[in-house]
C-alpha cells in the first residue's frame, strides 16, 4: 500500500506492543508471533476495558428505555455510529449500518438492494479476486433473480485486467462489487478507477473493504462507491460487529432486510411502517459492546495514525518480500505492484498445511488453506498457500523468525 511521504515520526512499536496483552503471551514456549492479522487482528487494552467498562456500569438495550442505563448505552452506541462515520468520512450516521461483520453486510446488499430489483438477464459484476463472501450472496441473488455473474480477470501477477473490466460494462450491468484489497493476494485494487468507470454509466458499486480498512485511510466519499462494508475484528476491534456504509439515497430506496424490533416505527396486523435510516436496517438488539469497542478502536487507529500505519507497514512488506526471496524453494503468489502488508506463497515439496504445523511448533501463527478464495488458488494451480499478513505491532525481529521457522520446516519436509 503506497506509504505517504514526508515527515511523519517512525511508530514506536515497542510501545505499540505493551498496548496489546496478548502480543507479550507464549506459544510453545517460544515467543508468540503473530502473523495472522488477515484473518483476524489483535485487540488493544482500550477495546478489552471499554467492553468490560460498558458491561460492568452501563449496560441496558438500547433505543427502548427512558432510565439511565438504557440512556446510557443508547449514548455509547450512538457516539460509536458517530466515530465511525468520521473514520470513512460518511456524510451523515444515517449511512453507517451496524452489522456483524462484511459477509453480514455483503448480504445484506444482495438481498435488499439486488433481490427486489434484479432482472433475468441482469449483471453483476466481480472480479476473479473476491473472497467467497463477495461471490456466494451474488451467487445466490443471481439464482433467485436470473440475473447473471460476470468475473473480471486477473493477470499472473494478481492485477485485475482494467480493459476487460470495461470491456464487460454494459446495458444489463446492474452492480460492480469489488474487494478495496485481496485478502488471498495482498493486491490493492484501483477502486477509485473502478467506481468512477461503473458511475459513469449509473452502475451501483459496493467496495469490500475487509482487508483495507485497517492498513490506510478509507475515505468513502472520495471513493465514491455507494456501499462500503468492513469488519471489526480485522479494524482490532470486537468479532460479531461490522460496517456497512452506504449512501443515503441508495439505501433510502431499499426495502427492510430483516424484520422485528427497532426497525418499525408503528405495528399493527394490517400494517407495518419502517424506522428511518440506519435502525430501519437493524433488527433486533444490536451487538452493542461491540460497537462500543469498535468506536474505541477507531479512537486508537486514529490515535496512532492511519498514516503512519500504512507507512510501517509498506516497510514491513518490503522487508517481509525481499527476506521471504532469500528462501530456496519459496514461490510468493501475488506480485501486484501496489500490495497491502501482506504476503502468500507456496514453498516446494512442502503442503502449506504441514508448514503451517511447524510454524506453530515455533510460535509462529500464519494462515494456510485456500483464505476462502477458492478462485484464487485455482487460478495460480495451487491447492492452498501459506500467507503471512501483518499489522501495525508487528516487527522486522518477527519477520525474522518467520524465514527461521520457514528454514526449519524444509530441514524437516523439503
Ligand atoms: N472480504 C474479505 C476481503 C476478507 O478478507 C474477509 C475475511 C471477508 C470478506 C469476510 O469477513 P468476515 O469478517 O465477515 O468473516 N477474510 C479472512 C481471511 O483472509 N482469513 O480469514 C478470514
Amino acid at each position: 500500500m503506497a506509504a505517504e511521504p514526508g515527515i511523519l515520526a517512525p511508530l514506536d512499536v515497542e510501545r505499540i506492543r505493551r498496548d496489546f496483552p496478548i502480543l507479550s503471551r507464549q506459544v510453545r514456549g517460544r515467543p508468540l508471533v503473530y502473523l495472522d492479522n488477515g484473518a483476524s487482528a489483535q485487540r488493544p487494552r482500550a477495546v478489552i476495558e471499554a467492553e468490560r467498562d460498558y458491561y460492568e456500569r452501563h449496560h441496558s438495550n438500547v433505543h427502548r428505555g427512558v432510565h439511565t442505563l438504557s440512556q446510557e448505552a443508547t449514548g455509547l452506541f450512538e457516539g460509536a455510529r458517530e466515530k465511525l462515520r468520521r473514520f470513512i468520512n460518511a456524510a451523515s450516521t444515517k449511512e453507517i449500518v451496524f452489522v456483524r461483520g462484511t459477509t453480514e453486510a455483503i448480504n445484506l446488499v444482495s438481498q435488499a438492494w439486488g433481490r427486489p430489483r434484479l432482472q433475468p438477464g441482469d449483471e453483476i459484476v466481480i472480479t476473479w479476486l473476491e473472497h467467497h463472501a463477495n461471490i456466494v450472496p451474488w451467487q445466490q441473488v443471481c439464482e433467485q433473480t436470473g440475473a447473471r455473474l460476470r468475473v473480471v480477470p486477473i493477470d499472473r501477477r494478481g492485477v485485475v485486467d482494467l480493459d476487460a473490466y470495461r470491456a464487460m460494462l454494459g446495458p444489463r450491468t446492474r452492480m460492480v462489487a469489488v474487494a478495496h484489497v485481496s485478502n488471498a493476494l495482498g493486491t490493492v485494487l484501483p477502486v477509485r478507477e473502478i467506481v468512477a468507470m461503473a458511475r459513469e454509466r449509473g452502475i451501483a458499486t459496493l467496495v469490500d473493504g475487509a482487508q483495507a480498512v485497517p492498513h490506510q485511510r478509507v475515505d468513502v466519499r472520495d471513493l465514491g462507491c455507494d456501499f462500503y462494508a468492513f469488519s471489526g475484528h480485522k479494524l482490532f476491534g470486537p468479532t460479531g460487529i461490522g460496517v456497512l456504509y452506504g449512501r443515503e439515497r441508495v439505501l433510502e430506496s431499499m426495502p427492510p432486510w430483516q424484520g422485528g424490533g427497532d426497525m418499525i416505527l408503528t405495528v399493527s396486523f394490517e400494517r407495518t411502517t419502517y424506522n428511518t435510516l440506519p435502525f430501519r436496517f437493524e433488527a433486533g438488539t444490536p451487538n452493542i459492546a461491540g460497537a462500543i469497542g469498535l468506536g474505541v478502536a477507531v479512537d486508537y487507529v486514529e490515535s496512532v495514525g492511519m498514516e503512519r500505519i500504512a507507512r510501517h507497514e509498506h516497510d514491513l512488506l518490503d522487508y517481509a518480500t525481499s527476506r521471504l526471496l532469500t528462501v530456496p524453494g519459496l514461490t510468493i503468489i501475488g506480485t501486484a505492484p501496489e500490495k497491502a502488508s501482506l504476503v502468500s506463497f507456496v514453498l516446494d515439496g512442502v503442503h502449506p498445511h504441514d508448514l503451517g504445523t511447524i510454524l506453530d511448533a515455533e510460535g509462529v501463527a500464519i494462515r494456510t488453506g485456500h483464505h476462502c478464495a477458492m478462485p484464487v488458488m485455482d487460478f495460480f494451480d495451487v491447492p492452498a498457500t501459506a500467507r503471512a499478513s501483518f499489522a501495525f505491532y508487528n516487527t522486522h525481529a518477527e519477520i525474522d523468525a518467520l524465514v527461521r521457522a520457514l528454514g526449519i520446516a524444509r530441514e524437516m519436509l523439503g
